[in-house]
């Protein structure tokens, strides 16, 4: 794992010179005399868990195990961190859940696919970063997703997440009992992104609500899943009216991730490309290379971000 030590000597931080701490709203933790942290394979009673992730400033979370990778080789190649070519290990290797990696202040973590993938992922991470003792900590989810009236290859960075209603809220059932919470994103954040984007200056991007599904076809409107009861004229009226609620892609994480960020003080952000117009049709027949550069944008956005909040002396 590399050290941010040397990192954080050439480096100013330019983040809020206040003090912001990561909160887990949970009573019962500070009872507990050891807290494993199963699907990471790592542990308050086994890992010095403030030695290794103390450093962390920002958290950058997608789907895909490769795509993590990929993203802390680049973070850790703009960030002049290690020497060109460093192998980064999985943090998790003890498990195949999830894959962890870390380059500096910076951690990039793999959470699967849909909300119960993501948020079972979210309660270690937070708990690790809290456990670690770190502050001032920004997480991004970094994805893909299909666009509503948008050219495929669009960034969108969310505002709201909303659900498959247009509501913008998650639905959690505790107890038997629904709890409603909220899917606001970081306001500043994502300005921050937008401003990014046109320094970049290479892809379109916009701010927008983001819904968030439960499932990809059914759930997202497709007419190509094994089980579809609707017609094409009906799957358009409904994303026609989810683009005139403010809707500009979807995707499956979102909304638990924003709520999760609430609740737990973090600022956070999502930052997805579009593989499509879902208004033009369901299958992704994009060729490969062209996906690949796609998904490249996210990591492009938010390394960019990274590198203006970190600066070299
Ligand atoms: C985007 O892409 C995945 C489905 O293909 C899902 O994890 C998501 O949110
Ligand atoms: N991910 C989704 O959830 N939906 C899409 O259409 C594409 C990627």
């Amino acid at each position: 794992m590399a050290s941010g030590d040397a990192l954080e000597k050439k480096m100013v931080d330019k983040q809020s010179s206040e003090k912001t701490s990561i909160h887990v709203p949970n009573p019962h933790l500070e009872k507990m005399k050891e807290d494993v942290l199963y699907h990471f394979a790592l542990g308050t009673g086994t890992h010095d868990l403030p030695a290794l992730f103390g450093d962390v400033k920002f958290v950058c979370v997608g789907g895909s195990p490769s795509r993590m990778k990929a993203f802390i080789t680049y973070i850790a190649e703009e960030l002049e961190i290690g020497s060109p070519g460093s192998d980064y290990p999985n943090i998790c290797a003890g498990t195949d859940r999830y894959a962890m990696y870390k380059a500096g202040p910076v951690l990039s973590v793999s959470h699967g696919m849909g909300i119960p993938s993501i948020a079972i992922m979210l309660h270690e991470l937070i708990k690790l970063l809290y456990h670690s003792k770190c502050a001032n900590v920004t997480i991004v989810r970094i994805g893909t997703s299909g666009g509503i009236g948008l050219e495929p290859g669009s960034v969108v960075i969310t505002k709201q997440s909303v659900d498959a209603a247009f509501k913008p809220q998650f639905e959690q059932v505790i107890l038997g009992k629904s709890v409603f919470r909220n899917t606001d994103l970081d306001e500043q954040l994502a300005e921050d992104l937008m401003e990014c984007s046109k320094e970049i200056d290479e892809f379109s991007t916009v701010i927008g609500n983001t819904m968030c599904t439960l499932d990809f076809y059914e759930g997202q409107a497709r007419l190509d899943g094994a089980i579809c009861s609707y017609t094409e004229e009906e799957k358009q009226q409904y994303l026609k009216a989810a683009f005139k609620a403010g809707v500009r892609n979807i995707e499956m994480e979102s909304s638990v991730f924003a709520a999760m960020c609430n609740l737990s003080g973090i600022k956070g952000a999502v930052v997805c490309v579009t593989l499509l117009n879902r208004l033009e049709g369901d299958q992704i027949t994009t060729p490969h290379d062209v996906l690949n550069e796609y998904q490249k944008r996210p990591q492009k956005l938010v390394g960019h971000l990274i590198k203006k909040h970190l600066v070299k002396k």
